[in-house]
């Protein structure tokens, strides 16, 4: 069987240990498609938060209370920047994580595409799955704020009283980590999307797929980017493959991250039906045959979308393993029931 992952963010890593514990009880191959809206150069340096959540997650190399970085970090260039105030101040660079944005930047700079840079980093991390991000091309996620920044006058809601606009668009990043999304927010732009192309070997593996998993990630800043790469949301929709959602919300509240803040700015309840409902039925143009959600949420459907109730805590590996079990099921029953 072959399974494709769409995935970003913390909580999608720790989805894919799962999600390879099951290839390796059952002889499945798996290519991860990941976002790389939160990809950002900082210092020279060209840093992949979600493929490096990835490499270092799979490889045993993570840290688990931060959940992003390397275990055993030191942060010794961190505090020599900080003595030459070099910004921005606010994102923590450590040692051992410089290495790997040191030569995927050098792999980059000499001509190396980011999907081969992937590759040539995944021999040190034998992540044990196919790793490609969503595209080679430049996709940076930006959020368009308003932060008074205008001076006097400004009413946080995008304008400044006297026909002013006071918005202005900041990196991901700096939205997440700097003002921990607690500015008012008014959209996220994905920039370079529309010119994007996915990634060599993306389509492929989209069109080869036995099953098209979508992972318990921030639907807004961790899936939505991939989808926004022209053909790889026609490739779910158009294609032969069921595609089965897990739900990033239980009980109301993100499983991790603030995914509650980012559906609020599009008006999305933090809801596992809402985000559902986010994604849409395939039956009707939208991507999803199946959804999985915790039993705190219920299960029934979702319009057209086959609902199944599993434990969503991916507290371990086994018990996130029994997750993607479920995801997987709920696939088979919709292929099953395809035509009904
Ligand atoms: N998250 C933080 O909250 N603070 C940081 O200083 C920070 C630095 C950082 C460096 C490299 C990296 O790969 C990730 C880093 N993160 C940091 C995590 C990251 O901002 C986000 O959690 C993701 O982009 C959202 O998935």
């Amino acid at each position: 069987m072959r399974i494709v992952v769409l995935t970003g963010g913390i909580g999608g890593a720790k989805f894919l240990v799962g999600v390879r514990a099951y290839a390796r009880r059952t002889g499945a191959e798996v290519t991860a498609v990941v976002n790389v809206g939160d990809d950002v150069v900082l210092h020279g340096l060209r840093i992949c938060p979600d493929l490096d959540s990835v490499l270092y997650t799979l490889g045993g190399g993570a840290d688990p209370q931060r959940g992003w970085g390397r275990v055993g970090e030191t942060w010794t260039v961190k505090e020599e920047l900080a003595a030459y105030q070099a910004e921005p101040s606010w994102f923590g660079l450590g040692d051992r994580d410089i290495a790997t944005h040191l030569v995927r930047t050098t792999m980059l700079n000499a001509g190396y595409p980011l999907s081969a840079v992937t590759e040539a980093l995944s021999t040190r991390w034998e992540p044990g799955i196919r790793l490609l991000p969503a595209t080679d091309d430049r996709l940076e996620t930006h959020v368009v704020v308003s932060d008074g920044s205008t001076g006097d006058g400004s009413t946080g809601d995008g304008s400044t009283g006297d026909g002013r606009s006071d918005q202005r668009a900041i990196h991901f990043q700096e939205w997440w980590v700097r003002y921990r999304g607690a500015l008012p927010t008014h959209r996220f732009v994905f920039v370079g999307a529309s010119e994007a192309k996915p990634a060599a070997g993306v389509l492929a593996a989209l069109h080869d797929a036995d099953v098209v998993l979508i992972a318990p990630s921030n639907p807004v800043v961790s899936i939505a980017p991939v989808l926004a790469v022209p053909g790889i949301r026609e490739a779910l929709t158009d294609g032969a493959a069921p595609v089965v959602g897990v739900s990033p919300v239980i009980g109301d509240a993100p499983v991790r991250g603030m995914a509650d803040r980012c559906l609020a700015v599009l008006g999305v309840p933090c809801t596992a039906e809402a985000v559902a409902g986010l994604y849409g039925s395939r039956r009707s143009g939208g991507l999803l045959d199946g959804w999985l959600v915790d039993p705190v949420d219920g299960a029934s459907r979702v319009g057209e979308v086959t609902v199944r109730a599993v434990p969503l805590w991916m507290s371990d590996e086994a018990a996130t393993e029994a997750m993607v079990t479920a995801a997987i099921e709920l696939a088979d029953a919709t292929r099953a029931g395809a035509g009904e």
